[in-house]
């Protein structure tokens, strides 16, 4: 049988094919998962509902992260339709593009707190919203989406690494406070990948190319691969690991010089 057989899923962060989210919703549901995807704003509604038209019975909703009643919509729909959470999917990311594109030093307090508030805090309320769905379970998988520069210094990536860090650090303390009900809570940081949230960034086919010739396995991954990843996160195989933070990248993250 499935691994996901008779569980249910949120899937947050799909905005077109490419997305990580979707290569994610789609492992998911050929493990069985019964789907609910979200989307930021009528821009992309139409993108996400034909691509949850191929899955069976999903249910699609708004959810701007940064609009507590957006996520409390969402929370009572899943409540309706599905009685109950069994993983969480968090895949939402956005720093103003000027802010990417100048010095650190000049990020604005604005920029600051928007980036924050929709990279990271989001997971926080995410989850809140989750608990009550997931305590009816007895337990539940909460999982996200991260990147090295949270850790090390990337050009251009610049307020999105600091968010990136906050993310992580929020993972690992809310692994910390709904591990005793049995809700696990971690993160991939995965390699570049030309998405959408990508293909705003200058100069990223050259990350691209220094990553397939530095990279151990000399090559870039793929949204399947991080799926892959996230399907043991998510599913049986992962049901002693929380608080971490995977490394899906083709072993860049080790490499100095
Ligand atoms: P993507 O553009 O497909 O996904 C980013 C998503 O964030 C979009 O669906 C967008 O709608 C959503 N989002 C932004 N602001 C939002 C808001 N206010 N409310 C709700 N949703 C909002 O790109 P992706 O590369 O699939 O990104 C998914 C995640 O993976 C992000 O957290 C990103 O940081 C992370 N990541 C990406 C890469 C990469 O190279 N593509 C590498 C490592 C980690
Ligand atoms: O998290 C990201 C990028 C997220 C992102 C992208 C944009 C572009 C458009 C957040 N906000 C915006 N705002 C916009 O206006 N990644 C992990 C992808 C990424 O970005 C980089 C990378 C990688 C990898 C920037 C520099 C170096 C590497």
């Amino acid at each position: 049988m499935p691994e996901l057989t008779g569980k249910t899923g949120l899937i947050v962060g799909v905005a077109n094919k490419r997305s990580i989210a979707w290569a994610i919703a789609q492992a998911a549901a050929s493990q069985g998962a019964r789907l609910a995807l979200t989307y930021q704003g009528e821009r992309l509604e139409e993108n996400v509902r034909e691509l949850a038209a191929g899955l069976t019975d999903a249910l699609v909703m708004p959810c701007d992260v940064t609009d507590d009643a957006q996520i409390a919509a969402v929370y009572r729909a899943i409540e309706q339709e599905f009685g109950g959470l069994d993983f969480l999917v968090h895949g939402a990311a956005f720093a103003p593009r000027d802010e990417l594109s100048g010095p650190f030093v000049q990020t604005s307090r604005e920029g600051f707190r928007l980036s924050l508030d929709i990279s990271s805090y989001s997971l926080v309320a995410l989850s809140r919203g989750a608990l009550p769905l997931m305590e009816r379970r007895g337990g539940g998988s909460i999982l996200t989406l991260t990147y090295l520069g949270s850790e090390r210094v990337f050009q251009n990536y610049g307020v999105m690494g600091v968010a990136k860090a906050a993310l992580e650090a929020c993972v690992r303390y809310l692994a910390a406070d709904l591990g005793p009900k049995g809700i696990r809570v971690n993160a991939i940081s995965a390699g570049p990948i030309k998405t959408l949230a990508a293909s705003g960034i200058a100069g990223f086919s050259t990350i691209l190319q220094h990553y397939r010739d530095k990279a151990p396995l000399r090559r870039t991954v793929e949204t399947a691969e991080v799926a892959d990843a996230a399907m043991f996160l998510i599913g049986p195989g992962g049901r002693a690991v929380t608080a971490e933070v995977l490394m899906v990248d083709a072993g860049y993250h080790a490499t100095g010089m």
